[in-house]
């Protein structure tokens, strides 16, 4: 037995390594046709825009990247499920509760997957929402701030890998869980491993997204114990459903390298979430316990708040038929995506040496003539053949996503054979292929997965970079490449490094937002408990060992800046409040000592550092952003005496 295992775990191995080394993994040409005319398409001249934003997934760093295409310039990094330095998100009182979950504070997630708000399948890029992969959770990010504004945590969850995926109107969000695992209360959960076949469950979870963006989990469906991988909505005449991959269809729980890759083929998830929605206004599902957080940041307080929600609503579609339905698909298929008419849906088996393509309309027939070969777990399986539009024949190897352009094509980017293939939806032939540097993951196409792609360029984000830039020892920025796809042919532009392993992005016009950018906050909507409204305000205030400090900033000093009486031990929380009132304005606060992070106030706002002083002696504070020809002398002193000491608390500015 053992024997035989090792055997298989070599073949398998061998001959995906065989593939790569074939085909993938090694310089094809050098790529670096980027001269002349391709150097003056990527050409933003000084002072001018880009002509699209590009959102990007910043991978194992939990952080967002907001890229201008075509120049590749970085315009800023966006903290979601990661602390961030460079504004104190995480570090000040205000954003730490929006890193809460039912875990605790987790400061550092995986965030793979940008999904932009859409208005009848079109980009509106009101919001982005992403997913945090490891300890599941969904944010959304409000895209007049660039700020995180909500993060939902997931439960029933485990590797949240399958989301987030939105439908046509931004109705839901989805979120399907990687990790199948036992979904009863915390004593029911402790099973042993290898009753996974028995006790482990997946689960879809629909968060509903209101007016203002503000979402809620509605319902979670209860799945067969499988991956799912990734997800697209359906659109136009696809509307109301779902798509999911799906691997580990073979269930195993060890060793699933070689044990999740023995079926020929696994499935895509069919879901009717029009058809869950009508047994939840029926009053049908199940209110269960579950603990998750649920974190919504306040404008007007510029405070993030975490609630600990206790139940969700789950629906067994085994006992309401007309959910689920799996539509075989070879192999271990990794993206599912769906073209901007809604009628293909396009499955990437990473192990198959085809694209299956499936229609949308042939499936409603098979549903409905009861084409079925069998059930998975209770559910439905369609005859493959019934479902299948056709399949593109030998398009490389190891197919992971799929884009369209809306002129018909469809880009799929395979990894190992690290190329990008284009394809003809209707006839399924091969247009062209060029070479990625090196071995592609995801791809985006401008509107992409919408029903009216903008098209023009197409970036492919790539998981291995070698040789391309200035080595930096032995680790090296992910790399992006820029293509113009507006002729026939694809072609190279610009290559250019990201931050953090870019996952899934999404690019729009940015005509769709650049004018809606909020520039500051109005002082007068300040709501914040400890705002300072204007210097004469300025104070400190003592409750036990906690020392409030009511502090102002603007160009160019601090109210107050001196600050006597706090003791060894007290916690000493700076309130401090920019009143400027102009774009571009911010202030920074650090002090000596602060084991944190400094803080980065914006126009208007109030942000909050907590320190706790372990030694007396004199702590200066400043300023850390360069605000004004006297940005320097934007400092001030805080003495701190012994714990038992009886220095008055006061503090002052000016004499
Ligand atoms: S998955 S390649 Cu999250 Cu494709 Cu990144
Ligand atoms: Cu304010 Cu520098």
């Amino acid at each position: 037995m053992k024997i035989k295992q090792v055997f298989r775990i070599t073949a398998v191995s061998a001959a995906i390594v065989a593939m790569g080394m074939a085909t993938g993994c090694r310089p094809q040409t050098s790529g670096s046709q980027s001269v002349g005319d391709a150097a003056s398409r990527v050409y933003v001249a000084p002072g001018e825009h880009d002509e699209f934003y590009n959102i990007v997934s910043g991978g194992f760093n939990g952080q967002i990247s907001v890229v201008g295409l075509p120049s590749g310039r970085v315009l800023k990094i966006v903290p979601v499920f990661s602390a961030h330095p460079e504004n104190g998100y995480g570090f000040s009182e205000e954003s730490k509760p929006m890193l809460n979950t039912s875990h605790g504070y987790v400061p550092w997630d995986d965030l793979h997957h940008i999904a932009i708000s859409t208005t009848n399948g079109e980009h509106d890029a009101r919001w982005a929402f992403a997913n945090g992969n490891n300890t599941p959770r969904i944010a959304r990010l409000n895209l007049n701030t660039f700020e995180t504004e909500e993060i939902i945590e997931i439960p029933n969850s485990a590797g949240n890998h399958s989301s987030p995926f939105i439908t046509e109107n931004t109705e839901y969000v989805i979120a399907g869980t990687r990790f199948s695992v036992p979904i009863g209360t915390d004593e029911d959960n402790d099973v042993s491993i290898d009753t996974y076949k028995k006790n482990f469950r997946g689960t879809v979870s629909f968060i509903k997204v209101g007016n203002q963006g503000d979402m809620s989990l509605a319902f979670q469906l209860v799945t067969p114990g499988v991956n799912f991988d990734l997800s697209r909505a359906g659109k136009g005449k696809s509307h109301g459903w779902f798509f999911f991959s799906t691997y580990n269809t073979e269930q195993a729980h060890t060793l699933l390298e070689v044990n999740a890759s023995q079926r020929d083929k696994d499935f895509i998830m069919a879901v009717n979430w029009k058809k869950a929605e009508e047994y939840i206004k029926a009053g049908e599902g199940n209110l269960v316990k579950a603990r998750y957080a649920h974190n919504k940041l306040d404008h007007n307080t510029h405070t993030a708040s975490s609630t600990m929600m206790e139940e969700v609503l789950q629906l067994d579609p085994k006992l309401l038929k007309d959910i689920i339905y799996f539509i075989p698909c070879p192999k271990s298929p990794h993206g599912t995506d769906v073209d901007p008419t809604g009628e293909y849906i396009v499955g990437s088996g990473k192990l198959a040496a085809l694209i299956p393509v499936f229609s949308f309309t042939k499936l409603m027939k098979a549903i409905e003539d009861k084409d079925f070969e069998g059930e998975y777990d209770g559910h439905p399986i369609i005859r493959y053949e019934s479902a299948l539009h056709g399949v593109v024949d030998k398009p490389g190897l190891g197919p992971l996503h799929t884009e369209f352009d809306g002129r018909g094509n469809a880009y799929t980017s395979m990894f190992v054979s690290s190329e990008i293939v284009k394809w003809d939806i209707e006839t399924l032939e091969v247009l062209d292929r060029t070479p990625t540097f090196y071995s592609i993951g995801h791809l985006s196409i401008p509107g992409g997965p919408t029903a009216k792609p903008h098209g023009k360029y197409m970036v492919a984000y790539n998981k291995i970079t070698k040789d391309r830039y200035l080595p930096t020892g032995p680790e090296l920025a992910h790399s992006a490449q820029l293509f113009d796809i507006s002729g026939d042919k694809m072609q190279l532009l610009l290559d250019f490094p990201t931050i953090g392993e870019p996952h899934y992005a999404e690019a729009f016009p940015a005509t769709l937002i650049k004018d809606k950018q909020v520039k500051i906050y109005r002082i007068e909507d300040n709501n914040h408990p400890y705002v300072t409204k204007g210097a004469g305000n300025a104070r400190v205030e003592r409750d036990g060992n906690k020392v409030h400090v009511y502090m102002t900033s603007i160009r160019s000093h601090f109210a107050p800046d001196n600050i006597e009486g706090v003791k060894v031990g007290d916690d000493v929380y700076f309130h401090v409040t920019n009143l400027e009132q102009d774009w571009d304005v911010p202030h920074g606060f650090a002090i000596k000592g602060a084991n944190t992070a400094e803080i980065l106030i914006m126009p208007g706002a109030t942000q909050t550092l907590k320190w706790t002083p372990d030694r007396p002696g004199i702590f200066p504070f400043y300023c850390t952003d360069f605000c004004s020809a006297l940005h320097q002398e934007m400092s001030g002193y805080l003495r701190v005496s012994p714990a038992n000491s009886t220095v008055a608390l006061k503090s002052s500015l000016g004499e």
